[in-house]
């Protein structure tokens, strides 16, 4: 049985991903396979699986001695515990490649694109497999999710064409349900303040430390104005606790595509030329980590 696992602190793509992929590797593969999730669902996840009407998948604890395909990472640090004596037999993903190794040759799908459902998609299409609508609408709402209804500048014509197949074949009006999947994937209405920092973390090594950069997107700074320094606090917290030379949450308004990066540890000094107040940079037209929050704190760092 090959497990199918997304990364830590699991998003709409990591979870929706880890089903398709399942799924895919059953029909396109011959192979048993079964989704796994290294955490429970956010909202906006749980309003996709109802949508589709698929369970979530199960928690996975550990996948030592298990073969395994990764989804949407392929850094260790995202792994869950016994990657190292787990057999990666398969990866699909839109990072940068990360420091995963395999002892023996796997199957890699690894495109420059918005979401690892739009892979998926194009994986279906090129091997004339049909699309059954639950699985439509998984893909379907990671690939909104990911790009931010395709405001992101991660999304590419790929990311465009999957979803408008996908809509297609779900039977969904792309704009409407665009629309109601933003709404909840901004309510953050009783998250408290550790769990808006945990929703969408990711460790980073760099300079041979860890960091950490988490991200939440909201429809209005009303919504956190009152949290800021509940925030800072717990970013600080996380830094003590866990030895990170930096914690940093990008707070990302997707309404007007602004970014308040909030940032607090030991390295806080080498951003502050950047930052317009105390431990805040503002970072306009930003709304991706991956292309645009992370390089720009890499560049920043290295000084
Ligand atoms: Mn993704």
């Amino acid at each position: 049985m090959i497990q199918v696992v997304g990364h830590t602190n699991p998003d709409s793509d990591s979870i929706c991903s880890a089903l398709v992929a399942a799924e895919w590797l059953k029909v396109a593969r011959g192979v048993e396979a079964v989704a796994m999730a290294q955490g429970e669902v956010t909202s906006e996840t749980a309003f996709i699986l109802n949508e589709a009407g698929v369970e979530a998948p199960q928690i996975c604890n550990s996948v030592a001695g298990e073969k395994v395909w990764l989804v949407d990472y392929t850094d260790l640090s995202q792994a869950p515990a016994g990657i190292e004596e787990a057999e990666i037999v398969g990866i699909v993903d839109h990072h940068r490649l990360g420091d995963i190794t395999t002892a023996n040759p796997l199957e890699a799908w690894i495109w420059p694109v918005g979401c690892s459902c739009t892979i998926l998609y194009h994986l279906h299409k090129m091997e004339n497999i049909e699309i059954a609508r639950p699985q439509a609408v998984l893909m379907l709402g990671a690939i909104v999710s990911d790009t931010v209804a395709f405001r992101s500048p991660t999304c590419t014509e790929k990311d465009r064409e999957a979803a408008k197949a996908l809509a297609e074949i779900a039977g969904l009006d792309l704009e409407d349900f665009s629309d109601r999947l933003l709404r909840v994937k901004t309510n953050l209405e009783g998250l408290s303040v550790a769990s808006l920092v945990d929703r969408d973390l990711k460790k980073y090594p760099f300079e041979d430390q860890s960091l950490v950069v988490g991200q939440i997107e909201i429809a209005s700074f009303e919504q956190v104005n009152d949290k800021l320094e509940a925030l800072q606090a717990e970013l600080a917290v996380r830094c003590e606790t866990d030895g990170l030379k930096l914690a940093a949450l990008m707070v990302t308004n997707i309404s007007n595509s602004t970014t308040r990066l909030l940032f607090q540890g030991e390295w806080a000094a080498r951003l502050e030329a950047h930052a317009s107040e105390a431990n805040v940079v503002v970072m306009e037209n930003t709304l991706s980590r991956k292309k645009q929050g992370w390089p720009w704190l890499q560049a920043v760092l290295a000084v």
